[in-house]
Formats: structure tokens, sequence, C-alpha cells
């Protein structure tokens, strides 16, 4: 089963250009209690390389592309993000790399929790016994 999992968004364009509403229940599958966005990455930097124990998220580029990596401990997959009106849903146990960030690069992502950096696992090795409940 791919860990690629789309959400389209709905356009609600007219003569003027183009809107996507994020909402719960609509087009967002948890309350939205956090978003940030990442920005201005310098060029050849990549950035994740954890995952969340409990956080859900949705992470879409409004501008620019990205790639996206992710790995749930027994299969890994990348995906372009080059696309505003599509978000990527990201489960909890998932680990996560982003590269190849375009300089107009704006990756905006929705989170079911509050910042908790004990939510975090950094190191891969554990990340993947956590997986495999030998951790
Ligand atoms: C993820 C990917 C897609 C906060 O203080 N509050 C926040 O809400 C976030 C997200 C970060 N921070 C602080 C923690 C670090 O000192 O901002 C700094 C950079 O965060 P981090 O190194 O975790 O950034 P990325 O780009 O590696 O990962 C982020 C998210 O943390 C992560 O949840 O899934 O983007």
């Amino acid at each position: 089963m791919s860990l690629i999992k789309w959400i389209e968004f709905q356009i609600l364009g007219d003569e003027r250009g183009s809107l996507v509403a994020l909402e719960r229940e609509r087009n967002v599958p948890f309350d939205i209690r956090r978003v940030y966005y990442i920005y201005k990455t310098e060029q050849g930097v990549s950035r994740g390389y954890h995952a969340h124990r409990n956080l859900r998220q949705v992470a879409m580029c409004v501008a620019g592309s990205c790639k996206m990596v992710l790995d749930d401990g027994f299969q890994r997959e990348e995906v372009v993000m080059d696309c505003p009106t599509r978000g990527l849903l990201i489960e909890s146990m998932m680990w996560r790399e982003m590269h190849d960030f375009s300089e107009d690069c704006v990756l905006l992502v929705l989170a079911s929790e509050p910042y908790l950096e004990s939510d975090y696992i950094r190191d891969y090795q554990k990340f993947v016994a956590e997986c495999r409940h030998e951790g």
C-alpha cells in the first residue's frame, strides 16, 4: 500500500484568480491546532529527518516545489510537491525528509497538535525499532 495520500482541494476560482479553503471535515481530516510554513530554504539544504509519535499533518506547496520522502519503517517513497491544490497527508509514525527546495518554495503545513518536542523521534534507528515494536 502506498504511503502517499493526497487530498485534492477544490479550486474556488473566478475571473479574479484562484482560492483554496482548508476546513476541518471538508478537506482536512483532523482539528487544526497549528499552522506553520517553511520558506526561503537555502539551496541544497534538506530538512526534516524525523518522525512524530502522535502528530498528523497535511502539507502543501503553495508556491514553488520540493521533494518529500516518507518512510514508515518498512518502505520509503518520494514525491514531488509542486501543486497548491493538493495536500499530502502525513500520518503519525512516518519518517519524513524534505529535499530540493526551489528558491520560491513555500511549504504550508496544517498540524493536529501544538508544537511538542517530546513527540519527535529524531534518530532513524530508534524510529525503525519503534515501528517494529523492538524499541
Ligand atoms: C515536519 C516538517 C514538515 C517551533 O518552535 N514550532 C513549530 O511549530 C515548528 C514546526 C518548529 N519549531 C521550531 C523547532 C526548531 O527550533 O522551529 C525550528 C525548526 O523546526 P524543525 O527543525 O523541526 O523543522 P523541519 O523543517 O525539520 O520540520 C518541520 C516540522 O518540525 C515537522 O513537524 O513534519 O517540518
